[in-house]
């Protein structure tokens, strides 16, 4: 197979951008003409990268009927048919790796180190581990079917990650998708398309739609068999009320306001460690951020100076120096939630710690803080900042840290710190949370399925769970009626 030539520096990537200029969708198989345009930005420097087309509800139709045709066959390859494309396509990623990391970090600002050895690494290991099991589904799930067409909605924080946790399991499964990056951060989903094409993936088993939430809406409401969702908790909302009596199967992974509780024998050092992974990782723009540090009183004192000392050695600045610890917030409207939110804690009567930071002078950066003596109530507590800043509490005893973590609408995660594994266990146990973590936070891996509970939605992605997410249990094969004589 004939890969091609893999640019990989930042101009490599720029001459892409420019070679291609504006991008249509990618609809069965190759990618139509660019329509009516937005502008996709580099967050770092507010500089146009690149035109992206505004899906129209036409376009969508358009994409699902290439999807339902391409669906029969798909399902009725054998899994180890399936599995030959899904490690192509992972192996053709790892080919590209450092060009979608540079382009991922164009277009969404975060730090080339993340992009480098998060999400594009794990992006790949997705599709590897769905290869696999695709050969084993049929042995597995005997019982279970694909859904047959799945729409699938991502957000801009993981682009290519999210549409790995997407694509990778439902291909897997045996079905077709049409899916929708957001609007932000369309670029890594359209080099995957070029994958697509390059490893000769039939056509209309992977369609990219690109435009905002109007394409989203209208993806929603068309004729297909699931929706995947992960994005804010309002507009989860809205698509389970849309998809409510269609018989669409629905998955949603929602927003966070996840705590990170230090008990007062937690290795502090680790812990805060701990912490600037939590909340300043990616900008703190992660649905299971350690965003509101709930701190035993006995450590509180100690821990917040070693916190606010971490804090002010933070880099953050140009997102493709591999020394920047943190870049840029993804759009200026990003920003100015962050801002909003921010403001609003400290008038309901919290404190900003923010050490002095030296930003760039263009692009949309915010520098890193921590909110103390946050009370529960406060904004700053309650809303996903979606951005660099924790709010820090503390309490007196166990029983107050589980009643502190569980004040939220939340349940995505938690992060426990302590020595005592069995103190930590029992905390895990009572939390609310999805996914709970001891002793470390944000670790993933496509063999764990990954989901919340209360208002951070439903359903799981990544492992065997994952997997039934993606199957249905068919309806059974009636026998024709018999007339009676
Ligand atoms: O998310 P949206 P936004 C949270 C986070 C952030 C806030 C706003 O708190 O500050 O949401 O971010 C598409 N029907 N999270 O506005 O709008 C949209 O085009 C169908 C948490 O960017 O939820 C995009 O592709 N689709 C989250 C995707 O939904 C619609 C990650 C997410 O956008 C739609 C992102 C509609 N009516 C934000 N409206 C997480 N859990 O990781 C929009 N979209």
């Amino acid at each position: 197979m004939d890969y091609g030539p893999a640019p990989e520096s930042a101009s490599e990537v720029t001459a892409w951008l420019q070679a291609r200029g504006r991008f249509g969708h990618f609809i069965d198989g190759s990618f139509t003409e660019a329509g009516e345009t937005f502008v996709s930005e580099n967050p770092a420097t507010g500089e146009a990268l690149a035109q992206i087309t505004q899906g129209t509800t036409k376009d969508i139709e358009v994409a699902v009927k290439a999807a339902r045709k391409a669906a029969p066959k798909w399902a009725g390859l054998s899994g180890h048919e399936r599995a030959k494309y899904l490690y192509a396509i992972a192996r053709h990623l790892q080919k590209r790796a450092r060009f979608l990391a540079v382009l991922e970090t164009l277009d969404n600002g975060k730090p080339i180190r993340e992009s480098r050895d998060i999400d594009i690494p794990l992006a790949i290991r997705h599709f590897y581990h769905h290869a696999g099991w695709a050969e084993l589904v049929a042995e597995e799930f005997p019982n279970h079917a694909p859904h047959g067409v799945c729409g699938q909605i991502i957000p801009w924080n993981f682009p290519l990650l999210m549409l790995a946790w997407k694509v990778a399991p439902a291909l897997a499964a045996g079905n077709t998708v049409v899916l929708k990056p957001a609007e932000f951060t369309s670029l890594t989903a359209l080099a995957f398309a070029e994958i697509c094409a390059e490893i000769g993936l039939p056509n209309g088993v992977v369609n990219i739609v690109t435009g905002d939430g109007a394409t989203g809406a209208a993806l929603v409401d068309a004729e297909v068999d699931k929706i995947a969702f992960t994005g804010s908790t309002e507009v989860g909302r809205i698509i389970r009320r849309a998809t409510a009596g269609t018989g669409k199967a629905l998955t949603l992974e929602l927003g966070g306001k996840s705590p990170f509780i230090v008990f007062p024998d937690a290795d502090l050092d680790a812990a805060v460690e701990g912490v600037v992974d939590a909340i300043w990782f990616n900008q703190g723009q992660v649905c299971c951020a350690g965003s509101r540090i709930l701190v035993s009183e006995a450590v509180a004192q100690e821990f917040t100076a070693r916190l606010t000392a971490r804090l002010g050695k933070l880099r953050v600045g140009d997102p493709l120096d591999k020394c920047t610890d943190m870049g840029a917030i993804v759009h200026p409207t990003q920003l100015a939630r962050i801002r909003d939110l921010v403001a609003q804690g400290e008038a309901a009567g919290a404190t900003l710690i923010q050490p002095e930071t030296q930003l760039p002078a263009k692009g949309s950066f915010f520098a890193p803080g921590l909110l103390t003596g946050a009370e529960p109530a406060n904004p700053a507590s309650v809303e996903e900042i979606f951005g660099p800043v924790a709010t820090l509490t503390t309490f007196r005893t166990p029983s107050e840290a589980v009643q502190l973590a569980n004040t939220t609408r939340y349940g995505l995660s938690a992060s426990i710190w302590s020595e005592n594994v069995t103190l930590a266990m029992d905390i895990a146990a009572q939390v609310k949370a999805g996914v709970v973590w001891i002793n470390c936070t944000n670790q993933f891996d496509a063999a764990a399925g990954f989901g919340g509970m209360r208002e951070s939605g439903f359903g799981r992605e990544g492992g065997r769970e994952g997997m039934l997410a993606y199957l249905k249990v068919p309806e059974p094969k009636r026998k024709p009626e018999t007339k009676a004589t």
